[in-house]
């Protein structure tokens, strides 16, 4: 059983610990999003930090029920009830159509499907790709920028939003730290 245990508890700490790392890594910039549903509720929060091993997005929501769902980030930073149209079209500086599974993609701003479980939490961390965050091509230019979950999982292909289906919860990003 002392075998069993050690084997096990090992691997739980090293993830736990891999978790923990972005805390004990400097960033030199962070942006956050209050997450906000259609009726205004919250809906949690998202974080960008940039740091010296790339750019990291952290999210911790609530999904309305457990699933599969699309999330983006938007080229504008406004969410407006209850459509979160004016969140604009996905972050697509380098005008590419949408999706990894699309050959003329993808845009930056597509990320991967999130999933809730029976608690309906949307718990993650990962490394962004070919995303800047400030700057005339960053995310947060003249019109700011948005992370949007959608009501169904994204088929990765569709132009111009994957099949998603309406935004359900939208945040808009702010920056909280430079240095
Ligand atoms: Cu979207
Ligand atoms: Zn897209």
């Amino acid at each position: 059983m002392r075998k069993f245990l050690t084997f096990f508890i090992i691997p739980i700490l090293a993830s736990y610990s891999t978790l923990q790392s972005p805390m004990a890594v400097e960033a030199s910039e962070v942006i956050t999003a209050d997450l906000a549903r259609a009726d205004g509720s919250s809906a949690g929060v998202a974080t960008i930090s940039q740091r010296r091993d790339g750019v990291f997005l952290r999210l911790s929501a609530l999904a309305p029920a457990a699933g599969t769902y699309g999330m983006h980030l938007h080229a504008i930073g406004k969410c407006q009830a209850p459509d979160f149209a004016s969140a604009g079209p996905h972050w697509n500086p380098d005008m590419k159509q949408h999706g990894h599974d699309n050959p003329m993609g993808a845009h930056d701003g597509d990320l991967p499907n999130v999933d809730a479980g029976a608690d309906l939490k949307i718990a993650l961390e990962y490394k962004l790709t070919n995303i800047t965050l400030s700057g005339p091509t960053g995310l947060l230019d003249a019109d700011g920028g948005a992370i949007v979950i959608h009501e169904k999982a994204d088929d990765y292909k569709t132009d111009p939003s994957g099949n998603s289906g309406k935004r359900i919860i939208c945040g808009v990003f702010k920056s909280v730290k430079r240095n």
